[in-house]
C-alpha cells in the first residue's frame, strides 16, 4: 500500500462509525466524510477518535480521488455522480457488509425481503441462542455487522438491506434467504427490476438458499447448491397446510398453528422460514418448537397496545411500504368481527398503494390519512371514506369516534414516517400512548 494511502468512510452514522472502529483496530489509514454539515454525533466521533480527518458538509474531491477505497454507508446511494464516478475509474467501492464477509470466519445466516426480516432474524436469533449456538445477531436491526466481530460469536444471523447488498460481494453465507419482494425504495431504485437484483445478490457463494414458494421473486436466479423453500403451496418444503391449520414439513404437522403465539398468514410464513433456516443449521426441532411457539413478534409489528368498549387498537408503524400494510389488513380484516379504521400515510417512497384497494374495500370502514403523501395513499382507496387528518392526535381522535364495537384502529401506514417522525418507533409510540389515552388507560 502507498506510504499515504487510505480508506474513505462515507457518512458518519451507525454503520460509518462501525467500519471505523474497525479499520482503527486494524491499524488501517483511514479519513471519513459525511454529505452533511454537521452530523449527529459528531463530536463523540471526533473524541473516540481524536486523530481521525473528518470532512462534513459535502464530497471532498481530492479525498475521493485520493483514497485508496471508499466505504460507504447504506444511506448514501453508490450511484450519487461523486462516487459513480470513482467507481468508474475503477476504485474499489464496497460497504461495511463486505469488510464483514471478508473478515467473518464463522458460518453466516443472511436474510433479507421486503418485509419480516427483523421478526425473523430476531426469532432465529433466539432459537439459535436456546440451541446454545452463541449467535451475533444483527445488520440493518440493532448492532451493526462489523461490531458482532467484537464478540465471541460462533454463528452469525443478519438482517441485511437492499442497500446493504449493492455494496456487498463476498457475502458466501451459509443459509440465505429472500423473505418476499413486494415494492419499497423506489426513491432510490429507477427500476423495481434493480430493487430486486440488489435483493438477489444474497445468494452469491451461499449454500443453502431459503426461498419462498409464493413469491417466485425470491428465488435464486442463479441455483444455489441446495434450496429449501416455505409457503402455502403445495410444493413447498415447510408448508402452511391450511386444512390441517398447522405448519408442517414433507407433510407431517409440526407444529399447530392455535399452538403459536403469533398470529395471521404473513407470521406463520415468518416462523415457516425461520423452521426451515433453523434444520438447515441442523438445530434440534424440540429446542427450536419450544423457541418459536411463545414468541409474541416485536413492537410496532401488528402490536395490540389498547383494548376498550370492543375496540382494540393495533400498532403496526413499523410497515413502511404496501406489502407490510397489506399483510395486517387481511390478517386483521380476517381475524375480527368488525371493521378495520385504518391509519395511514407518510413519505410513499414512489409506491403504487393501488394494491390496497380491494382488501381495503372488503375491511375497512374508514382511512384516516396524514403526513406528505396522504392524498397518494387515498388515490389507492378508491371507494373507501377517507379523511384526511392533521396529525396523530387528530387521527386517533376521529378514529374514537368511528369506531364501532369488534371494530379494529390499526395505525399501518405503508409510509415512512421521516415527515413528520423521527422514525417508526417515535409515530407507534404517539399513536401507543394515544390509543390509551382513549381507551381510558
Ligand atoms: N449521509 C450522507 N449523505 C447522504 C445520506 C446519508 O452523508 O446522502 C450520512 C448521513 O448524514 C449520516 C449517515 O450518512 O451521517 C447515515 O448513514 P446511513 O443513512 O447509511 O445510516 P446508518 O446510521 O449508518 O444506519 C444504517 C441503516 N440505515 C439505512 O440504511 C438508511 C440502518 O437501518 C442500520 O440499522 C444501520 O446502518 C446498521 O446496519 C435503518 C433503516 O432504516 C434501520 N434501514 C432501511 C430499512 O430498514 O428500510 C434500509
Ligand atoms: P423488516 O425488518 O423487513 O421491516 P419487520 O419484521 O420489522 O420486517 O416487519 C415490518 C412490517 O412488515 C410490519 O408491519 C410487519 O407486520 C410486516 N410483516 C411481517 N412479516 C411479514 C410478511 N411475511 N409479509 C408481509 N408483511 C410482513
Amino acid at each position: 500500500m502507498a506510504k499515504d494511502a487510505f480508506d474513505l468512510v462515507i457518512g458518519l452514522g451507525v454503520t460509518g462509525r462501525s467500519v471505523i472502529r474497525y479499520l482503527v483496530d486494524q491499524g488501517m489509514p483511514v479519513r471519513a466524510l459525511d454529505t452533511r454539515e454537521a452530523p449527529a454525533g459528531l463530536d463523540d466521533l471526533r473524541a473516540e477518535f481524536p486523530k481521525l480527518k473528518i470532512h462534513t458538509g459535502g464530497f471532498k474531491n481530492g479525498w475521493m480521488k485520493r483514497a485508496r477505497r471508499l466505504i460507504v454507508s447504506p444511506g448514501v446511494a453508490v450511484s450519487t455522480p461523486a462516487i459513480a464516478e470513482q467507481a468508474a475509474e475503477g476504485k474499489e467501492v464496497v460497504g461495511d457488509i463486505e469488510l464483514f464477509a471478508r473478515a467473518a470466519s464463522r458460518p453466516l445466516v443472511a436474510i433479507t425481503g421486503s418485509n419480516a426480516k427483523s421478526t425473523v432474524v430476531t426469532l432465529l436469533g433466539e432459537v439459535a441462542r436456546a440451541c446454545e449456538a452463541r449467535p451475533g445477531v444483527g445488520g440493518n436491526l440493532g448492532v451493526p455487522a462489523l461490531d458482532l466481530l467484537r464478540e465471541e460469536a460462533e454463528l452469525f444471523v443478519l438482517e441485511l438491506s437492499s442497500f446493504q447488498l449493492e455494496t456487498t460481494y463476498s457475502l458466501n453465507a451459509q443459509v440465505a434467504s429472500i423473505l418476499n419482494v413486494s415494492q419499497d425504495h423506489l426513491d432510490r431504485y429507477a427500476k423495481f427490476s434493480d430493487y430486486l437484483a440488489a435483493k438477489q445478490r444474497i445468494y452469491d457463494g451461499c449454500q443453502v438458499a431459503v426461498w419462498n414458494r409464493d413469491d417466485l421473486a425470491t428465488r435464486p436466479q442463479n441455483p444455489a447448491p441446495r434450496e429449501v423453500t416455505f409457503g402455502s403451496h403445495p410444493e413447498a418444503h415447510y408448508r402452511l397446510d391450511t386444512e390441517r391449520q398447522a405448519l408442517t414439513h414433507q407433510g407431517q404437522v409440526l407444529v399447530r398453528l392455535d399452538e403459536l403465539a403469533l398470529t395471521g398468514h404473513h407470521n406463520a410464513m415468518n416462523v415457516l422460514a425461520v423452521l426451515a433456516m433453523s434444520d438447515a443449521l441442523g438445530f434440534p426441532r424440540d429446542l427450536t418448537l419450544a423457541t418459536v411457539k411463545p414468541f409474541e413478534g416485536l413492537p410496532h409489528r401488528c402490536q395490540l397496545v389498547a383494548e376498550a368498549g370492543e375496540v382494540r387498537w393495533i400498532n403496526d408503524s413499523k410497515a413502511t411500504n404496501v406489502g407490510a400494510t397489506l399483510a395486517a389488513l387481511t390478517g386483521i380484516g380476517e381475524a375480527i368481527p368488525g371493521k378495520v379504521i385504518l391509519i395511514a400515510g407518510g413519505q410513499g417512497k414512489g409506491q403504487d398503494f393501488s394494491p390496497m384497494g380491494e382488501p381495503a374495500r372488503q375491511y375497512l370502514r374508514a382511512a384516516l390519512l396524514l403526513g406528505q403523501d396522504a392524498d397518494k395513499v387515498g388515490e389507492g382507496l378508491s371507494g373507501v371514506p377517507c379523511e384526511r387528518v392533521a396529525d396523530m392526535a387528530a387521527a386517533v381522535d376521529r378514529a374514537r369516534q368511528l369506531a364501532q364495537p369488534g371494530d379494529a384502529v390499526l395505525l399501518s401506514p405503508a409510509c415512512a414516517s421521516f415527515d413528520m417522525y423521527s422514525g417508526y418507533t417515535a409515530r407507534g409510540d404517539e399513536f401507543a400512548a394515544l390509543a390509551r389515552e382513549v381507551s381510558g388507560g
